[in-house]
């Protein structure tokens, strides 16, 4: 059947997200409550071990804040922090100071030009990749994605398989037949454990994590004027500089 579709993660992959985006917004939403919590940049590389804004803070108090005696309403609590750290998060990126990776955009255009088709399987919350794709991609961006698996839509968040299986599920495909990106070691798992082949693109949070079961590990997807960098192939590359369909394919072949 070939390769049908092509799987994206947002946070990491599409664009670099954490460290300048929802780590601020998570800082924002702390201060904003009157609440002393502050997310550094290395502190905010350890909490990323878990996936999602609300397990994010729950697993802070746990590990770094035993001295926080929990309130009898934690769920509240966390539930509205998270909402106030979206609503930061979608006004950082309406100012527009989050672009898209090196690559992502000639990539997506490649795809859509061909006819593959295009789905995203993140943990983050729907209207944070509505707004990414919005304010650094295009404004009918929402639509390039036919299935846009996000957040609480599956109970287990990776590197549980959940999303991905959703995602193929709403796309109707094989894992055989999708191609998934990936920025991390938790989103590598969760792609591979549903069955996927995977394309990793590291970054500053991520570079030192195991990637060994990825097809391919790359610094960036590539410009022509700005090549990739390999860190691990599956298969011979042949000179390629850039990822695109043909290496794609080549990769799905291997
Ligand atoms: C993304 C995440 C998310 C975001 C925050 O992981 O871990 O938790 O940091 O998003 P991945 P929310 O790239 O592997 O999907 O606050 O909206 O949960
Ligand atoms: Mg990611």
């Amino acid at each position: 059947m070939g390769l049908q579709a092509l799987i994206f993660d947002v946070d990491g992959t599409l664009a670099d997200t954490e460290r300048d985006g929802h780590r601020v917004a998570f800082n924002q939403a702390f201060s904003e409550a009157g609440l002393d919590w502050r997310w550094d940049v290395p502190l905010y590389g350890e909490l990323l071990a878990v996936t999602g804004g609300k397990e994010r803070m729950r697993f802070y108090l746990d590990r770094y804040r035993p001295d926080i005696p929990h309130p009898a309403d934690l769920d509240a609590q966390i539930a509205r922090l998270h909402a106030a750290k979206t609503r930061h998060y979608t006004a950082l990126l309406a100012q527009g100071g989050i672009p898209l990776r090196p690559g992502v955009r000639r990539l997506l255009q490649e795809a859509r030009a061909a006819g593959m088709r295009l789905a995203i399987a993140t943990t983050t919350t729907p209207e944070n990749v509505t707004a990414l794709l919005r304010c650094a991609l295009a404004a009918d961006a929402e639509s390039w994605f036919e299935v846009i698996a996000a957040g609480d839509v599956v109970p287990a968040k990776k590197p549980a398989p959940d999303i991905y299986q959703y995602a193929l599920q709403k796309l109707g495909l094989e894992a055989s037949a999708c191609l998934a990106f990936e920025d991390s070691e938790n989103g590598l798992r969760s792609a591979r454990a549903a069955g996927l082949k995977t394309v990793v693109t590291v970054n500053d949070y991520t570079r030192d994590q195991d990637f060994r079961d990825a097809q391919l590990v790359l610094d960036q997807l590539g410009e022509p004027q700005q090549p990739f960098r390999a860190l691990s192939a599956a298969m011979p590359l042949n000179g390629a500089r850039v990822f695109d369909l043909a290496l794609a394919r080549q990769l799905m072949a291997g």
